[in-house]
């Protein structure tokens, strides 16, 4: 009787244990399952919002291009310039939300002005950029630091220079680029500059192919002052106020008293080099999608991608 009451109970414990294993078992598959799905719709969304945010570069393309047609300048009263609000995307497979800014990029500096067609530094363009680095309060060193990460050859600039043979010192050891740089998020990586003036620096200044000019429209009032060696605070912001949001009426004539004179040529009133953020949110995901679009003749196209934060 004991021996028949001992086996019911090893039955009963045996029973109980498989089914709060299997119970566990099953919460735990189901558990895996909701985090596989919930992987494959974040996967799913993200593909989604990228495609979204390319798709918007058409509609950016056309302001543009009718921009070009309907107006002999480029300045911040412009269609293209108008800051949107978050629109919905109200497609069958696709809800969320969408973000767009166009700006003028000509309105920076160009970090790739600095070097001439031989990879060597240009001299009004880096005086132009220590000008520029003064007016933000930012170490001016970090000019030679700038003109060696592009210059073609390995020969540290005098005083304020930094080549390979510093940056191959460093953990994890790194060389300079040498060339003319595509992102401006390389500077990040000069020697001497720290977070803070990166971020100070990173609105006033890009990096186009080629050597551009500085369209003083657009141009943010940093940039105005480096435009010649005379031209203060008070001076750069009378210019904003003077052009207001429609543009000078004759750029040349206000400019050409203030300007260096090797630097009178890379003024302008047109620009050719856009950049579109777009802000791009499908339920939880959210991607922010920088498109560099150059507007050449009557063509708008991309010719710069990236996913990111700048
Ligand atoms: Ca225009
Ligand atoms: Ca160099």
């Amino acid at each position: 009787m004991t021996t028949l009451r001992g086996k019911r109970g090893v039955a009963l414990i045996t029973a109980m244990l498989i089914t709060a294993l299997s119970g566990s078992l099953a919460a735990g598959l189901s558990w895996d399952n909701a985090l596989d799905v919930r992987r494959t719709m974040a996967m799913l969304y993200r593909d989604q919002a990228i495609q979204v945010a390319v798709g918007s570069e058409g509609w950016v393309r056309k302001i543009l291009k009718d921009d070009l047609a309907n107006s002999e300048n480029d300045h911040l009263g412009e269609i293209w310039a108008t800051e949107i609000p978050a629109l919905p995307i109200d497609a069958e497979a696709v809800q969320g939300t969408i973000y767009g800014k166009i700006e003028d990029l000509q309105g920076r500096f160009n970090i790739n002005n600095l070097i001439d067609g031989d990879g060597e530094i240009d001299k009004p363009s880096f005086e132009q950029y220590e000008r520029l680095l003064e007016a933000l309060d930012l170490d001016v060193r970090l000019a030679g630091v700038t003109a060696d990460w592009l210059d073609a050859d390995q020969t540290a600039s005098i005083p304020d220079g930094a080549e390979d043979d510093l940056y191959t010192g460093f953990t994890p050891a790194y060389r300079t680029a040498n060339q003319p740089v595509t992102n401006v998020t390389e500077l990040a990586a000069l020697d001497g500059m720290d977070r803070q003036s990166f971020e100070i620096l990173l609105p006033h200044v890009t990096a186009l192919p080629g050597r551009t000019a500085i369209n003083v429209n657009t141009a943010t009032t940093a940039v105005l002052r480096s435009l010649g060696p005379n031209i203060s605070l008070g001076d750069a912001e009378g210019l904003v106020q003077q052009r207001e949001e429609g543009g000078f009426v004759d750029f040349s004539n206000v400019f050409a008293p203030l300007v260096a004179p090797e630097l009178q040529q890379w003024i302008a009133e047109t620009s050719n080099f856009f950049q579109l953020k777009a802000v791009v949110q499908i339920d939880t995901v959210r991607i922010t999608l920088f498109t560099v679009l150059h507007r050449g003749g009557v063509e708008v196209a991309p010719i710069l991608r990236s996913l990111g934060t700048i």
